[in-house]
């Protein structure tokens, strides 16, 4: 396993501005699944019949289901946010200049962690948005085609609030101007597989000037194009890593 070299790089100064990308990898050891590892949820049900608009309109029953149990599961007492969400909150109170976490993850473990700078540019399971109007309300048990819209009084339009394939990720102006001026950008727990979050390391290096940091349990995709990286569980070396940007290592 290669570990991080703390030393090999320069402190960073306390006013540096923070991105931390996170992915699935970050929940694995809070109960929930990955999608690509050999045990991951896109090895037990195609994308093409859950997670694109067009699944959603051929079979709205299939796709409410898929999302039916994973909301289901992220209610349960066992799914609980681990030391590497826990670190990133840490992060945000005390380091002295702006921290942004930007997460693919449609779980609220960061939340519930104490991280308050976030953007869900996936979406989030607690939400429905109605496909006719737009509308977007909270939403905590489980949907299906029955359910009116509160906005435009339609039934049978309302959907997770997530980002499938094909369609727009949300907040992508706000994380490309946060990603332009940031100084350290982190990426935690994602497999480089899934744009366009997988091109953030390659944005920076193009327009940017921040170090760039992998924290992952094996190399990503784009492994090659970070500066610094650190392999293994993120409950280990998620807080070993914030333990020395805060102690100035
Ligand atoms: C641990 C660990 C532990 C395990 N500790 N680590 C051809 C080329 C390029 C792009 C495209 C293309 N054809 C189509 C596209 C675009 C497409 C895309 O990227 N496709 C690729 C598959 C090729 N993208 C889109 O359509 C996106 N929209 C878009 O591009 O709009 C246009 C646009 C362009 C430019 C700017 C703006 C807009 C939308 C993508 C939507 C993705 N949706 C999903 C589902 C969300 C809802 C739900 O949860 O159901 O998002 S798919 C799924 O993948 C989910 C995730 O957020 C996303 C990323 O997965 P993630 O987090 O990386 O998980 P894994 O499982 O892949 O990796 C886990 C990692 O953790 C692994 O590395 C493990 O080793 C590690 N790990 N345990 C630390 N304990």
């Amino acid at each position: 396993m290669m570990q991080a070299q703390p030393n090999s790089f320069p402190p960073v100064p306390p006013t540096a501005r923070i991105v931390i990308l996170t992915g699935a990898g970050i929940s694995q050891e809070s109960g929930l699944e990955t999608f690509r590892d050999p045990d991951g949820i896109w090895a037990k049900v195609r994308v093409e019949d859950v997670a694109t608009p067009e699944a959603f309109a051929r079979d709205p029953d299939r796709v409410h289901a898929f999302y039916n149990m994973r909301r289901a599961r992220h209610r349960t007492s066992a799914v609980v946010p681990n030391a590497a969400h826990a670190a990133l909150a840490r992060l945000e109170r005390e380091w002295p200049g702006d921290v942004l976490v930007v997460t693919q993850n449609v779980d609220s473990l960061h939340e519930r962690a104490g991280t308050t700078k976030l953007i869900h540019m996936h979406g989030v399971h607690s939400q429905a948005r109605c496909n006719g109007c737009g509308h977007v309300v909270p939403w905590d048990g489980d949907m299906s085609t029955a359910n009116v819209c509160g906005g435009c009084g339609r039934a049978g339009g309302l959907r997770p609030h997530v980002v499938w394939f094909g369609e727009m990720p949300l907040e992508m102006s706000r994380i490309q101007e946060a990603l332009s001026v940031c100084d350290l950008f982190i990426s935690i727990g994602t497999s480089g597989n899934v744009y366009p979050a997988a091109g953030f390391v390659r944005l920076i290096r193009r327009i940017g000037q921040a170090h760039t940091v992998e924290l992952n349990l094996e190399p990503s995709r784009g492994a090659n194009l970070f500066a610094e990286s650190c392999y293994g569980p993120a409950s280990q070396i998620v807080p070993a890593y914030v333990d020395g940007l805060l102690n100035g290592a």
